[in-house]
């Protein structure tokens, strides 16, 4: 494994102005492109009492109603992806909370002009992907399973 570098594993949610745009198969493709063992998915309504567990950091917010009648407007396609450096990679590949920061070749800097309808979500530290992992997924849909074809598996 190359020094300095970890296998991890984050929470990557595409929201649902991602999902009625069909992009939930770019962005999996992303992913499993860059090396990525996807090893949980599930698509699913969100309600009011999962997204202030999962965004309890914004509640207080001026914008967080309208965060939530948002991420409550249709199905989110949530996952977990396995691999090295998985969090901080994941993050980069979906690009800066505000669009206008993303650079073109992440997620946002190529599909989203929108603060609040940015296509997607992923885990800011190790610690939240943990959380955010155990709050949308049971730890049976988590799977365990061999993928000898990848080249960063070690
Ligand atoms: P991110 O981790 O990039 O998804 O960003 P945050 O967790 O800070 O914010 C969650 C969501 O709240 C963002 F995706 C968009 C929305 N938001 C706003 O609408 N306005 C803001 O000023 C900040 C965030």
């Amino acid at each position: 494994m190359p020094k300095g570098s970890i296998t991890e594993r984050t929470y990557i949610m595409v929201k649902p102005d991602g999902v009625q745009r069909g992009l939930v198969g770019e962005i999996m493709a992303r992913f499993e492109k860059r090396g990525y063992k996807l090893i949980a998915l599930k698509m699913r309504t969100a309600d009011e009492a999962l997204l202030k567990k999962h965004y309890c950091d914004l509640v207080e917010k001026p914008f967080f109603p309208s965060l939530l009648s948002f991420m409550t407007s249709g199905p989110v396609v949530s996952m977990v992806w396995e691999g090295l450096d998985a969090v901080k990679q994941g993050r980069q590949m979906l690009g800066e909370t505000n669009p206008l920061a993303s650079k073109p070749g992440s997620i946002r800097g190529d599909f989203c002009i929108d603060m609040g309808k940015n296509i997607c979500h992923g885990s800011d530290s190790v610690e939240s992907a943990e959380n955010e992992i155990a709050l949308w997924f049971t730890p049976e849909e988590v799977l365990k399973y061999d993928q000898t074809r990848a080249a960063h598996i070690y």
